[in-house]
This record gives structure tokens, sequence and C-alpha cells, in this order.
């Protein structure tokens, strides 16, 4: 059948069912037989949720129909099929959604930032432009000037991140960041109390007797269908489970044994009651504490563990974990009544909990990532991973660290090298935190490694060992990110730095949509879609016991104008005369070919088709790792299992867990405390503690005192990040965007369900629908981030929740962002 005639006949077979429909109570369709000419490609899903799920692209005249599962082998627990969640379904709806972005675009020359007034213009143009002024930037100040801002919207090995990082680098680097939006507080505090940063896998709670989560979401922030949100579901069914978490999340909902809702930012607390009640009653592990724990107690003057030439000084016992939960230094005792009045557990049930771990025979503590995105985010984790010191549940069966649970990664390749090993190019290596770029943009010159933490190359340093940036960020190259003004903190001051062309002279936003960032851009570049593209892709350590790899080989026309970062890098590079380094000879087709041979086969040949034209056809390459009794098994699932049953020294300054840090003491005699910062006795800490920080539960500040509510912003279903925030199937799926409020503060401050509401901070205001809920603690309210900012006046009528948060104003370790401490108020609109 023709095309033609199989549309003809569509059509009367819809005008058929609506006149019966209509017509009479008859309720006969017709389905109409049709031969339809369906094709299918390989892609995946590479937003930043974890998973970066294969998808199967169904197509039919070079459009995309629908997406499936990949269904290789069998489908059972130890081997599923990775079946993408609603979001990977809706990449159809995403790839032809009406905001897409079709044409290089450049500002209009009366426009300011923001104001989203493009005009539209040739590749050449874009690149040429783009290309001199990035010269130009380099030239006149040097590489920190330009800065490629963090973005997990692709996660592509060539097309990707890699590209632009690539390109840079070809012209002696831009400047670099560390840390993540993530997880900045738990990947800096871990490696000084563990040596390097380890957790269990999910799976290993199949060992567990008892599950205690810490804000540990994965049924929302792991849905992949290979993912860790499945494996977390079926592993635990019929064992204890305790949620805690201000929020009666998904993961909980009548899956749980008990539920505590617990104020944001004060797990700390909670765990140093529990630590008192350890004590008091008598159920530590000795044992663990002396043998591979420093600093429960007085520890004598030892050897530093990681340089034989240095002693390190002994631990009085009044400086110990031990005394101060037991108050010696500060007359107050670490009571569960202490923390019943920070946290909101009452007392009684803080001792049921404490109870519970210490009579486990293996306890697993899982703390999500949120409970560290706080400005006492470094202490908050780290007090979990010290309670699990306490009871000896670390490196045994069925046990984790305290850190968030990881899934093993057999397989991975990593990513398009950033600059070839033969090529030499001297590349620079200062870096700020990801969370600092917008001080660096107002005053780089003076950031400081002391205060402010860049690094920098040893030779810079003063005796002391600070030393200054130098230099502002004059161009920005913001690739497949959110972080550009959405996702960063204080997204109206964000606007208004970037607002000010004598600042940051040029931006550069390469996306797929009209984003809020996009709307800041000065040149819009328009990339391919993840379904759109050719290139490989990895799972991430969040998708459970399955690893894979998928081949991207798209079957459609990309829309508009759309292209691919590496084919727009080479034509930047060629104007910036770096051409032959940045490609070193090989087209975009070909180092395809060349990255499949040289980094992907390479990883297993047995696994791996002979060539990447294979590999595209078959499109996804899986493997397992096990979790079972055997001793391989223990060291990939379950975290520091070798160092506890097998011996050995940790890097840490004492070789073994630290409850007591000295590295961390020794930066608390060096580093500044800013003048800002509410407690000045604590900022950094040398034992795990709670404190007030800034716009936490118990600040005291005059500036606060009619903001009585504490704001998180949790990670829902409906996008990931600010990805897939302008479908329209996904904010129907969760009813649309809304402020979770109890029904005690909804009563207090005049607010009805599903009415608009205004939420006031220090930085803004957001106008946005309110959702009356018990599923959320009172004295908290949540809007789930990635909403895309849209500011009217002085308000976001977009409801997003960055238009609240705080830049400028990082953890004290990490440097990270505290993007859930928040103090507000809320008034009906
Ligand atoms: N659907 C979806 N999945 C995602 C993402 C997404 O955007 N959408 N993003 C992905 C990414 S990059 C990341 S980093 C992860 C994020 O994963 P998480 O950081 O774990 O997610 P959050 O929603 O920030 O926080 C998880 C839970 O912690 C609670 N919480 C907040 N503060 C505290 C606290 O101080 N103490 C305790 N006990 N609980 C607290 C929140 O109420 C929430 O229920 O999710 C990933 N998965
Ligand atoms: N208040 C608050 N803020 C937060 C968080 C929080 O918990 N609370 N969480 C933080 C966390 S954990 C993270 S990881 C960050 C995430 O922040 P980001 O890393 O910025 O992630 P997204 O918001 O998803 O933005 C990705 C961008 O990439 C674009 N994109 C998608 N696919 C492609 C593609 O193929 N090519 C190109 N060029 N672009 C593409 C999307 O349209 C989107 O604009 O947000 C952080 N922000
Ligand atoms: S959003 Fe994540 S879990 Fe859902 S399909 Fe995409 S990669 Fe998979
Ligand atoms: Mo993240």
């Amino acid at each position: 059948m023709q095309r033609r005639e199989f549309l003809k006949l569509s059509a009367a077979a819809s005008a058929v069912t609506c006149v019966t429909a209509c017509g009479s109570k008859k309720t006969e369709t017709i389905i109409p037989e049709v031969p339809v000419s369906e094709k299918h490609f390989w892609s995946a899903c590479l937003g930043n949720c974890g998973s970066n799920c294969p998808l199967k692209v169904i197509t039919v005249d070079g459009k995309i129909t629908r997406i499936e599962p990949e269904t290789y082998g069998e489908d059972s627990f130890d081997s599923p099929h990775i079946r993408p969640c609603l979001r990977g379904h809706a990449n159809r709806a995403r790839v032809y959604n009406p905001d897409r972005l079709m044409y290089p675009m450049k500002r209009i020359a009366n426009a300011k930032r923001g104001e989203g007034k493009f005009e539209r213009i040739s590749w050449e143009q874009a690149t040429s432009e783009i290309g001199m002024k990035l010269k130009e930037t380099y030239d006149q100040y040097g590489p920190r000037a330009v800065y490629q801002n963090r973005g997990s919207g692709a996660f592509y090995d060539i097309n990707g991140k890699y590209a632009w990082g690539r390109l840079l680098n070809c012209m002696g680097g831009g400047l670099k960041h560390y840390g993540s939006y993530s997880s900045s507080m738990v990947r800096t505090i871990m490696p000084y109390i563990f040596g390097s940063r380890k957790s269990s896998t999910p799976r290993e709670m199949k060992y567990s007797d008892l599950l205690v989560f810490f804000g540990y979401n994965p049924l929302e922030t792991r849905m992949s269908g290979s993912g860790e949100g499945f494996e977390v579901q079926t592993v635990t069914e019929g064992k204890k489970v305790i949620h805690i978490d201000c929020r009666y999340s998904d993961s909980a909902m009548g899956r749980e044994s008990e539920y505590y809702p617990c104020r944001p930012g004060t797990d700390a607390a909670l765990c140093e009651a529990m630590a008192y009640v350890l004590i008091t009653e008598e159920l530590l592990d000795e044992q663990f504490l002396s043998d591979k724990c420093y600093g429960f107690r007085a520890e004598p003057s030892i050897q530093d563990a990681r340089d034989s030439s240095k002693m390190l000084p002994e631990v009085v016992y009044e400086d110990s974990y031990e005394a101060h939960i037991l108050g010696v230094k500060d007359g107050q005792p670490k009571t569960p009544q202490w923390a019943a009045e920070i946290c909101g557990i009452p007392a009684d049930s803080i001792r049921n909990i404490a109870r519970q771990i210490g009579n486990a025979k293996a306890p697993y503590l899982a703390p999500g990532l949120g409970m560290q995105r706080h400005i006492n985010g470094e202490d908050n984790i780290r007090s979990v991973m010290t309670l699990g010191m306490l009871v000896g549940a670390i490196g045994k069966r069925g046990t984790n660290t305290g850190d968030y649970p990881k899934s093993p990664r057999k397989i991975y390749s990593k990513g398009l090298p950033t600059v070839s090993e033969q090529q030499e190019v001297s590349i620079d290596d200062a870096k700020i935190s990801m969370f600092s770029w917008t001080q660096a943009v107002e005053n780089g010159e003076n950031l400081t490694v002391l205060r402010d933490g860049v690094k920098l190359p040893a030779e810079e340093l003063d005796e002391n060992g600070d030393g200054k940036l130098g230099t502002n960020i004059k161009a920005i190259i913001n690739f497949a990110s959110g972080c550009l003004v959405n996702q960063h903190g204080d997204a109206f001051g964000t606007t208004r730095i970037l607002q000010d062309e004598s600042k940051c002279e040029m931006i550069v936003v390469i996306d797929n949509h009209m984003t809020s960032s996009a709307k800041l851009a000065d040149y819009i570049l328009p990339d391919n879609t993840w379904l759109e593209s050719t290139d490989f892709a990895n799972k991430t350590y969040y998708a459970g016991a399955v690893s894979y790899m998928t081949a991207l080989k798209t079957g459609i026309k990309p829309l508009g104008e759309c292209r691919g970062s590496f084919d727009v890098c080479t034509d930047l590079a060629e104007k910036m005369g770096v051409k032959e380094i940045f490609t070193e000879g090989r087209t975009t087709d070909e180092w395809i070919e060349h990255y499949y041979q040289t980094k992907v086969r390479t990883l297993d040949p047995e696994l791996f088709p002979a060539t990447a034209k294979e590999m595209q056809d078959i499109g996804v390459v899986k493997t397992f790792s096990p979790c079972d009794d055997s001793e391989e098994s223990a060291k990939v699932n379950c975290a520091m299992w070798d160092y506890v049953q097998n011996g050995g020294t940790l890097k840490t300054a004492s070789g073994k867990l630290e409850i007591f840090s000295h590295a961390l003491q020794e930066l608390s005699d060096l580093w500044e405390v800013p003048d800002y910062w509410l407690d000045k006795d604590n900022y950094l800490n040398a034992i795990p503690k709670y404190w007030v920080g800034l716009e936490s539960y118990q600040d005291p500040s005059p500036e606060l005192k009619d903001k009585p509510l504490q704001l998180i912003g949790h990670h829902t279903k409906a996008r990931t990040h600010s990805t897939f925030g302008s479908v329209k199937w996904l904010k129907e799926a969760v009813n649309g965007d809304a402020v979770w409020i109890n029904p005690d503060d909804a009563i207090k401050y005049g607010i009805v369900d599903d009415q608009y509401a205004i939420i006031e901070s220090l930085r803004g205001k957001v106008k946005v629908k309110a959702r009356v809920t018990n599923r959320i603690m009172p004295g908290v309210m949540s809007l789930s981030q990635g909403a895309w900012f849209d500011p009217k006046n002085d308000v976001d009528v977009g409801g997003c929740v960055n238009a609240l948060t705080s830049q400028g104003r990082p953890s004290p370790l990490a440097k990270g962002n505290p993007q859930h401490t928040n103090r507000v108020r809320i008034y009906k609109a």
C-alpha cells in the first residue's frame, strides 16, 4: 500500500470512530490492517539522572513514532532489560517540542541579556565571530578568563563537554572547576575520613538486617528499569527500613517500617544524640573503634601514615568525639532531648532508632545526596559515617560507609581525550569550585586559595600556601548546562551579574531548547538532541548492577540546522588556527571509529564487536556484576570490606578511619573564616559537629525573623533537573509544579491547595501553586528543582526554586552549593 492510501484509510477510520461515538452508543472501531514501514535506530537518554538508558527509537518515514526499551537476553532480576522511565519515553516529545533551537542565533544589538531577543545568523557568521572573540580573550586576558561552565545535559563521549574542553585546551586551557552540584560536600570530606570515596552497592542491602535511609530516595531519583530504585525495592522487601526525611518520598510510600520527619540540615544533631545513646547504653563496638578508627577517645602522638618524617600530635580526651558527645568541654551533653528540639524527632524516637542501630548485626546506613546539599553538608553526611563507625557497621557484609550507595561500572570509556597525548600544549591549571564562577565573573582577580578555595599551581603560592586567581572570567562556554542561571543559586542575582556586559564579555550557549540560560546568551548554537546524534555513551554509577554502553547512530535528519559539537568545535578550531591540533586530521566519522577502536573495544575485546558499525547495529553491550557470597563479590559490593577484613593502611593521616582528623584541624587553623559566617567557632572542625549555619533552622539573624519556613527543592520525576522542563506530557504527569506545604502551615499562612502563592527569600520571589499535603513536615516546604526561571519584574513565575536560593556563600570545606538551606515566607498570591 502506498503511504498516501494509508493516510486516506486512517483518516476514514477515525472519521468512522467519531461518527459512531457521537451518533450512537455503538463503540465499534475499525482498526485498519496496514503494513507500516517501521525502522529503528539506537540512541540513549543522556540527561543527568544517573542512568543513561539505551533507547530503541522507532521511526516511520524518518519521523520518530515511539521509544522502546532494549530487550537483549533474559529479563531477570540478575540481568534486567533496561527500561526507560516516563522521561525516556517522552524523548519523542522532547525532540519535536515547539521551543527547539533550529538555527544559530545572535542577541540583537539593543536587547539586554535575558530578554530573549535574537536574530538568526549563519553558522559561518557564528563560528567566525565566536572564534575571533575567544581568540581575543585568550590574547588579552589569558586562559583563566575563559570558562566552560559545569553542565550535565549530554553525556556523550565525543560530542559532549569533552569536545569543548578539548577545543579550549588547544588554546592553552580555560579556568577549570572542581566539585559538582550533586555531591561536592561528600566527595570533598570523605577522603579525609576514609582516605578515598567509597560506598557499597544497593544490592549489598540484601545482607543487611536494618536499613536506615537519611533522605535516600532511589525510587524517584534512580528510576531506570535496570536501576537502583528497582534493586532497592526488591532487596529490601520484608526488611526493616527506617526513613528519615522531611518529605514522605516515593521511596517510603508504605514500604518503610518506620518514618521520621527530620528538619533539613539537622541530621548531624540527630546522629550526635544517637551517639549519646550508644555511648551511655554501652552499645558501641569497642573493638572496631580501637582497631579500625582514630580519635573516638584520646590518642597518643603517632607517625603520620602519609609522611614518615612527620608526627601527628596527640589528641587529648577533651578534644575527642566521645568528650564532645558527653559535653565535657561545652557543658552540653548531646542528649536525645537536646537533639529533639533541633531536628524535630521526639527524644524517645531517637532512642528507639539508636537502639535498633546498636543491636542490628549489619545496619546499612544510606544517605541521599540532598542531605549534603546544605550549608553544613560536609558535617551532615560525615555524622552518618561516624555513626556507622561507632557500631562497627563498615566493611561487613550488609553494611555501607555512610556515603551514597553506588553501583559498579565494569565497562567504562573515558571520553574524548582532552588534548591528544602527542600534542605539546601547555595547559593552565587553576581551578575554582564549580559553585564560585559567579564570584569569578565579578571579582576573580581577588579570589584566594585560603578564603575562596581557589586551587593554583604550587609556584603561584606564597609561604602560607595562599595566592590569588588574578583574572576575572570574560567569556563563558555554556554547553548542555542549566547552571548559567536555572540550576545555580540566586537566579536573580546571577542574571544581574551576567547582564553587566563590561564583566563577562561573551556568553555562548549550546543547547536544544530555548531555556532560561539560552535567553542570557550572546550567541546560541543549536545542538543535535541525543536522538539526532551518532556517538557513544556509558552508564553512570547509579544504574544498578548491569554495566552497559550504547552506540548511538541516529536514523533521523537533525531538525533545522542543528549540528553536533565535534563538527562545530572543528570549525571554531579552524577560525582560531588550531584545527590540526583539535582534529588530529580526523573527521567526526573517523573519530567515531578511532575512538571505538582505542577507547571502547579495548575495554573488553570479547564483549565488543569488531567495528563501530557493528556496535551501532546492535546498539547496546551489557554485562552484569553479581552480588553473592564470594570474596570477589564482597570486594565489589561491600565498601571497605578488604580493609576491615584483611587489614591495611588507609590514605588518611592516621592510616585508619578518622573520627578525629588532624588534616581538617590544620585547615581549620589555616583557612580564613568569611566575615559573614554565623558561628565563627565552627567553620572547619577536626570532629563532626552540628552547628548553626546561615539560613538554617536555627539561624537567629534579625533579617530572617519574618522568614520562618525552611525551603528545599527535591528532585522530581517530571524532569531531569531542568531538562525536559518544557515537555507538556511530563508536566501533566505530575500535575504541574507546586510547592509542597503542610496543612498546619497552610492554615497558618492562609494558603489553599492548587491556588497560587508567593514564596519570598532574601534573594527574590516565586509565584507558584501550592500543594497542601501531609507528605511534608510542618515548618518545611519543598519546591522541586528544575522548573524554568521566568522573571516578570521581581517575581519568578516559572516556579524556579533557584530564584530563592543563594550563591556566594558556599559550604566551608568543599565551597559547595547549599541549595537546600533556605529560609523563606509564604503568602497568598
Ligand atoms: N527524577 C529525577 N531523578 C534524578 C534527578 C532529577 O533531576 N530527577 N537528578 C539526579 C542527580 S544529578 C542527582 S545529584 C540525584 C539527587 O539525588 P538527591 O540529592 O538524593 O535528591 P534530593 O531530592 O535533593 O534529596 C533527596 C531527599 O533528601 C531529602 N532531604 C533534603 N535535605 C535533607 C536533610 O538535610 N536530611 C535528610 N535526612 N533528608 C533531606 C529530600 O526531602 C529528598 O526527599 O538525583 C538524580 N536523579
Ligand atoms: N536548588 C537546587 N538547585 C540544584 C539542585 C538542587 O537540588 N536544588 N541540584 C543540583 C544538581 S545535583 C545538579 S547535577 C545540577 C544539574 O544542572 P545541569 O547540569 O545544568 O542540568 P540540567 O538542568 O538538566 O541542564 C542541562 C541542559 O542541557 C540541555 N541539553 C540536554 N540535552 C542536550 C544536548 O544533547 N546537547 C546540548 N547542547 N544540550 C542539551 C538541556 O536542555 C538543559 O538546558 O543542578 C543543581 N541545581
Ligand atoms: S530519565 Fe534516566 S531513568 Fe529515565 S529514561 Fe532517561 S536515563 Fe533512563
Ligand atoms: Mo546532581
